[in-house]
């Protein structure tokens, strides 16, 4: 029996800088390799406030935001084959398709299979399966989790174990996997290596999990809030630093800490500025900074290019470098085993009525990950 369009509610970002909106909105059932999922929970990451506040090169609007999501499969389209009605799925915003030049290559995460659609906020076929009293709403970075329901291509969800509550593991679907995956697959950092780590968010505390678990030596956490210092300790920092108590740059601050700069440096924040002292601080002839912060229209990056030419290297991350369908499942298992904990982020639950709320505490530096509970 072929499905049946759903309405239910969701979160509408109409224009940029303006409150998200609460929507009947239909969801269209699943076209052929889509599936259509039941959210259970979604988390809110920096990134939805970036592509809502208009500095997004890509935001489209109206849309519905949203990428930390965690649900059940409720109906699939035809020829859907490697999910079922019931699969416990992470919804991916980098696809793996298996196929493409990208997934071929064995050097990257970033599934090209549908990019362009999905930077324009559309599915595969160039439609969205979302209205709201009629008119087409955008889609956002494939997933729109800030909905009761959504549609995603097949490629673009991750098949989990059932035993994992989502309501914890939809962080797994950005910022979670982001930090930890930068550490292990992107920066390869090894056992006593020194580490500095820029903005305590979801995105940096994740980094600092990945760096305890990779035995750095040193973790160093940065940032302008001293709230998130707690955490951070907790998880693993061993030094934690103000920018705002020193009167020299934060590079000099840190290359003086550590004879010379550290090994590995991570951006999350999305500030070029800081970026220039992630890269800064990193060792002569070895040092290497990792951007995972995402930076505002017009943004650009800049250095000596005297610091690559002594060694130290400047690289960038999506999705921590996981590939979602095959290395994803994992990361839940690991969880499950204890490896880590992800209530520790988890400051704030909410329904999605409150969702602005959670824009709000984010903007205020009162949370670390809000949570919907749909
Ligand atoms: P967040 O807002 O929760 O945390 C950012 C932290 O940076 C805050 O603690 C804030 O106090 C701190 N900060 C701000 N300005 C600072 C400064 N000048 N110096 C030091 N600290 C400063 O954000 P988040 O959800 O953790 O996301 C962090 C960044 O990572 C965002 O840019 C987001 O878009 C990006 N991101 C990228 C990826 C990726 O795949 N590359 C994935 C997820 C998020
Ligand atoms: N659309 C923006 C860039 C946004 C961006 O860099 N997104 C990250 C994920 S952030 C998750 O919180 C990403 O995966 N980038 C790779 C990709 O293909 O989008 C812009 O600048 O145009
Ligand atoms: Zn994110
Ligand atoms: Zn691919």
């Amino acid at each position: 029996m072929s499905a049946e369009p759903i309405t239910c509610k969701a979160a509408v970002a109409w224009k940029a800088g303006e409150p998200l909106s609460i929507e009947e909105v239909v969801v269209a059932p699943p076209k052929a390799g889509e599936v259509r999922i039941r959210l259970l929970a979604t988390g809110v990451c920096h990134t939805d406030a970036f592509t809502l506040s208009g500095a997004d090169p890509e935001g489209v609007f109206p849309a519905i935001l949203g990428h930390e999501g965690g649900g059940i499969v409720e109906s699939v389209g035809e020829g859907v084959t490697s999910v079922a009605v019931g699969d416990h799925v992470i919804p991916l915003y980098t696809p793996e398709c298996g196929e493409c030049k990208f997934c071929l290559s064995g050097k990257t995460n970033l599934c090209q299979k549908i990019r362009a659609t999905q930077g324009k906020g559309l599915m595969p076929d160039g439609t969205s399966r979302f209205t709201v009293n009629g008119k087409p709403v955008f889609h956002y970075m494939g997933t729109s989790t800030f909905s009761e329901y959504t549609v995603l291509p097949e490629i673009s969800v991750a098949k989990v174990n059932k035993s994992a509550p989502l309501e914890e593991i939809c962080l797994l679907g950005c910022g979670v996997t982001t930090g930890m995956g930068a550490v292990a697959n992107t920066a390869k950092v090894e056992e006593g290596a020194s580490v500095a780590v820029f903005g305590l968010g979801g995105i940096g505390l994740a980094t600092i999990i990945g760096a305890r678990m990779a035995k750095a030596g040193r973790i160093i956490a940065i940032d302008i809030n001293e709230g998130k210092f707690e955490l951070a300790k907790k998880l693993g920092a061993t030094d934690c630093i103000n920018p705002k108590n020193y009167d020299k740059p934060i590079q000099d601050v840190i290359v003086e800490l550590t004879d010379g700069g550290v090994d590995y440096s991570f951006e999350c924040i999305g500030n070029v500025d800081v970026m220039r002292s992630a890269l800064e601080c990193c060792h002569k002839g070895w040092g290497e900074s990792v951007i995972i912060g995402v930076a505002g229209a017009g943004k650009e990056i800049c250095t000596r290019p005297f610091q690559l030419v002594t060694g130290r290297v400047w690289r960038g991350t999506a999705f921590g470098g996981v590939k979602g369908r095959s290395q994803l499942p994992d990361y839940v298992e690991r969880y499950l085993a204890g490896e880590f904990k992800l209530d520790d982020f988890i400051t704030h639950t909410m329904p999605l009525e409150k969702i602005n709320e959670a824009f709000d505490l984010m903007h205020e530096g009162k949370s670390i990950r809000s949570v919907i509970h749909y």
